[in-house]
């Protein structure tokens, strides 16, 4: 860690050990302590990188140690004409854009993403409701997708926007962010494939994302658009995604 993070890092962990725990109901109604705790999220990312840094990675199971059955979590299948349409011809005509801050803004079929480089991966997918399942997925690392778009300077965040409206309008589809670390890491992929199948719609169909060392409301479902971004404060409710927006945490580590 360079020194100068780590003198920041030590100075706020000192800050935050100076905070009393006794009258914490007057302090969360103080407007500078909702300003700390708003602070200590970016925090929160710093020190988990310092305890898993970036290029850490999830934990790989074996085809033994596979769930009988992953379940369906969230939208089981998207109540949006469009995505009806495009299910009832077997996505043929689905086609993942990827815009926003990037050199080349691309419309890849599923054929183009399944000629891309691939990876297989067993891993273990925690809710925050309580459940875990594994599973094994197949797709192509962001990355190479990334890499293929060509990132601007600029970028420093991928919005993932899903197909399912969460509650009836589209502007509630379901939406996700993650930050560059993430994007590059190896087990980063977009999954078109679980279990040796294509991709069920209960899971995601045709496009979801697997981001391992996070929790399972990250791994966005019904990928129809991911777009380069300086800043998600503009973005729906500001907070970068559709549970975050309802008080989740953007970094979700496991
Ligand atoms: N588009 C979309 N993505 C989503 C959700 C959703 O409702 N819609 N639910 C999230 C949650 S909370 C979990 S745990 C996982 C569930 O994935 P699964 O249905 O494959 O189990 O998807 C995540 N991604
Ligand atoms: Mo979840």
């Amino acid at each position: 860690m360079r020194p100068s993070r780590r003198r920041t890092l030590n100075r706020l962990a000192a800050l935050v050990a100076a905070i009393p725990l006794a009258g914490c109901d007057k302090l969360s109604r103080a407007p500078w302590f909702t300003r700390l705790l708003g602070a200590a999220e970016p925090l929160n990312h710093a020190v988990q990188r310092v305890v898993s840094p970036s290029t850490s990675m999830a934990r790989e199971f074996t085809p033994a140690d596979l769930s009988p059955e992953f379940r369906s979590n969230g939208t089981a299948d998207p109540e949006n004409d469009d995505y009806q349409d495009l299910a009832e011809n077997g996505f043929a005509d689905w086609k993942l854009e990827v815009a926003g801050l990037v050199e080349h803004p691309l419309a890849l079929s599923l054929a183009d993403l399944r000629a891309m480089p691939s990876r297989t991966q067993i891993t273990r997918h925690d809710c925050v409701e309580g459940w875990s399942a594994i599973g094994q997925w197949t797709g192509v690392p962001l990355a190479a997708v990334l890499q293929r778009a060509g990132l601007r300077r600029e970028a420093r965040y991928l919005v993932f926007y899903c197909a399912d409206p969460m509650e009836g309008t589209p502007e509630s589809a379901y939406y996700e962010s993650i930050g560059l670390d993430d994007a590059f890491h190896p087990q980063t992929i977009l999954a078109y494939g679980l279990n040796g199948r294509d991709l069920p719609v209960a899971n995601g169909a045709p496009l979801r994302l697997r981001v391992e060392r996070q929790l399972g409301y990250k791994m966005a479902k019904y990928v129809m658009r991911i777009e380069a971004v300086e800043s998600f404060a503009r973005i729906a409710g500001g907070k970068g995604g559709y549970w975050e927006d309802r008080g989740y945490e953007w970094y979700a580590g496991i």
